[in-house]
């Protein structure tokens, strides 16, 4: 295996990626790690600028991500929030003190006309994560849910207020036709010696990045050397609503289905052994099958998992 720049690139979601990517790190150093973020979940919440799966994977990979929820910072509080509640009506979205310091930062960098990929690094470095962070493009894109008989909503409000509830009947990346793929973005799927498609959602995570057609040319151009791993765990997905997108969207609610659409995309497909009588059905797809455990209930577990997606890349560690 060549090892062309040495870097390892990652697509990424937000609290699958996150602990994967924390395994990853456990792994290899940080600083030969180039992590493409999905940006399609960001949000304005109490007039700042929100980016969830950013700061999911920065906290994460900081070692300050609270460990119950997989998002947020560990033993915030919520005084802002409370405060705030008068003036806009009761809280659905939950930012915590030590969070929103990160929100209004990035709101007022923006505001000052910093591009997202430059403000990003500043958070990073500021949580000491050596990885680069990099959005998946400048410019917004927001995923909005359809339901059945409802009108479309913006995806954070699908998920947390309305609590993933409801038949989804389209997805759709607003924004999508007009943003641009971060150059570095895709200059780091090309330049790097492995890529990893984190275990994150493929329809709503994954989806929005591989939604440039820049960044879908260069995974398919790095096939081989690109590997990608199941976000479904016997049959059910470990977090979130990707068993009912997949159904709602007409796809098959099983590993088989997520590696139908990363078929053309990576060589190796990552599953639990929970999920091993697919393997054959994968081979049959022309992806290289390699079944492991992937549940990642410690940064030890997900080491292990990174481990094996690495082994199975020829990389050697
Ligand atoms: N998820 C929830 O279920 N409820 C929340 O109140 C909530 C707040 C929140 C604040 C900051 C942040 O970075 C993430 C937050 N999330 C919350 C998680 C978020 O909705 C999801 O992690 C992603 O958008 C899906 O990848």
């Amino acid at each position: 295996m060549a090892l062309k720049n040495g870097k390892i690139a990652a697509l990424a979601g937000g609290v699958g990626a996150a602990k994967f990517l924390r395994g990853l790190a456990l792994c290899v150093e940080q600083r030969r790690l180039d992590i493409v973020v999905n940006t399609a979940d960001d949000d304005q919440f109490y007039g700042l600028h929100v980016c969830p799966d950013l700061d999911t994977i920065v906290y994460t990979l900081g070692g300050v991500a609270n460990p119950r929820t997989g998002w947020g910072i560990a033993h915030d509080t919520f005084a802002t929030l409370k405060a705030l509640s008068p003036f806009f009506g009761r809280p659905w979205f939950a930012l915590g003190d030590h969070d929103f310091a990160t929100h209004l930062f990035r709101t007022s960098r923006l505001a000052a006309g910093l591009p997202l990929s430059e403000v990003s690094a500043e958070i990073a470095r500021r949580f000491g994560v050596r990885a680069r962070v990099m959005p998946m493009s400048e410019q917004p894109v927001r995923t909005f849910v359809t339901l059945r008989g409802r009108a479309a909503m913006p995806f954070q409000e699908y998920l947390v207020r309305n609590r993933a509830r409801g038949r989804v009947e389209r997805v759709e990346f607003r924004g999508l036709e007009k943003a641009r793929p971060l150059p570095a973005a895709v200059a780091a799927l090309k330049n790097a010696a492995a890529v990893i498609v984190a275990p994150s959602n493929p329809i709503v995570s994954v989806g929005p990045i591989l939604g440039f057609k820049a960044i879908r040319a260069a995974l398919a151009a790095a096939r081989e050397r690109a590997a990608a791993i199941s976000p479904i765990i016997g049959g059910r997905p470990v977090k979130g609503p990707l068993d009912k997108m997949l159904r709602g969207l007409g796809h098959e609610v099983s590993v088989l289905g997520v590696a139908r659409l990363y078929q053309k995309l990576v060589g190796v497909f990552v599953i639990d052994r929970a999920d091993r009588r697919y393997a054959q059905a994968i081979a049959d797809l022309g992806l290289k099958p390699v079944v492991t455990d992937t549940l990642m209930a410690t940064p030890k577990r997900a080491a292990r998992l990174a481990e094996t997606v690495l082994r199975a890349l020829n990389l050697a560690i």
